[in-house]
């Protein structure tokens, strides 16, 4: 008997782990698309979202935390980290969602990141 309820013990505790593990997809943008490979692909971005205090936010969009050179705000939609959890999953017209935690998952072109939209605007005036 004992046997079984440490058995369960660590069922339900790996279980209440994945959940929770789980519910991190949710924060942030576009986490459904590559569900838990968000972060569990090379493990980066993992590294910089809990750098991050689990958040999603312009200091996490801005990184390339998987370093194949599209910033992972880029990757998921979401440039400038302005998305909120609950909100609905960002779109940006004509792009498509890359994982921030591959780098054989990019963009097949070099978007304008939002830190150079400034320098863009100033080559118009
Ligand atoms: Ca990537």
């Amino acid at each position: 008997m004992k046997r079984i309820s440490t058995a369960m013990v660590l069922i339900l505790a790996s279980a209440t782990v994945a959940l929770a593990h789980g519910s991190y997809v949710r924060r942030v943008p576009n986490g459904s698309a590559f569900s838990c490979n968000t972060c569990h692909t090379e493990k980066k971005f993992q590294d910089d979202f809990k750098n991050n205090g689990l958040k999603w936010n312009r200091a996490l969009a801005i990184k390339d935390s998987d370093g194949d050179g599209a910033s992972n705000g880029v990757e998921l939609q979401d440039p400038g980290g302005t998305w909120r959890e609950n909100n609905p999953d960002p779109k940006v017209p004509g792009w498509s969602t890359y994982n921030p935690d591959s780098r054989g998952s990019r963009p097949p072109y070099a978007p304008v990141e939002p830190t150079s939209m400034g320098r863009v605007k100033a080559l118009f005036k």
